[in-house]
């Protein structure tokens, strides 16, 4: 199995997180932003759309960064990942597909407007309000996580994988984010995954004040 895209990339690190939690072995080359080859032929065919991450498994590619993650839990998660039933299912995909639609672009406004612009350039009123809906969301995350440890259960589902992947880059990129309570008990709890550690919780500085990717 190969993975291909940089692990600057917030998406990519969603994928790294959820193989090592699987213990799946791969290779993986870094791929996009500094090092380029988005564009080349051989990337292309793999995602037309020329991003990462791509995940390429048994000769067949596989991009979206959130399908990929249905497609490792289904194909080597088990029931615990990726239930047969499909309300059971729809319970950590509605927070994945939540995270994708509200949560991740919210946050991306803040990462792209104050911690990738140049100071002189932020536009520190529509980071603001993008802050703001950040907040919003972390609030609808302290009701959910009201009777279990995970968002989903009392275990890990793709519905953290996707969801707090978000919360290393919005609370450690100098915006102030004061997390409720149960958030940050949970906060406390995925920071303890070596997946999360490892891939999540790496230096990002190299993308400070980068308006390219
Ligand atoms: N919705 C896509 C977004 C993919 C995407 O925008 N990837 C970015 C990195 S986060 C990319 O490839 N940018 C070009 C680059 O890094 O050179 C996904 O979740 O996989």
């Amino acid at each position: 199995m190969k993975l291909y895209g940089r692990t600057t990339s917030f998406n990519v690190q969603k994928v790294l997180w959820l193989l090592e939690e699987l213990k799946i072995s791969y290779t993986h080359t870094e791929l996009g932003g500094r090092f380029g080859g988005l564009d080349s032929p051989a990337f292309t065919q793999f995602n037309p759309m020329k991003k990462v991450p791509v995940l390429v498994d048994k000769d067949q590619a596989v991009w979206e960064s959130h399908v990929i993650l249905r497609y490792l839990a289904a194909s080597y998660g088990g029931e615990q990942w990726y239930p047969a039933c499909p309300y059971q299912r729809s319970l950590h995909e509605r927070w994945m597909d939540w995270s994708q639609c509200v949560l991740q672009p919210a946050f991306m406004a803040t990462f792209w407007g104050y911690y990738r612009k140049p100071c002189e350039k932020r536009d520190m009123v529509a980071v603001q309000q993008a802050l703001d809906t950040c907040l919003e969301c972390i609030h609808v995350l302290e009701t959910q996580l009201k009777d279990t440890d995970y968002l989903t259960g009392n275990t890990l589902s793709l519905a953290d994988i996707a969801v707090g992947s978000v919360l290393y880059r919005l609370t450690s990129q100098g915006l102030t984010v004061n997390l409720p309570r149960r958030v940050g008990l949970w906060y406390e709890r995925i920071k303890l995954r070596p997946g999360y550690q490892h891939w999540i919780m790496s230096d990002f500085s190299e993308l400070k004040a980068r308006e390219a990717y």
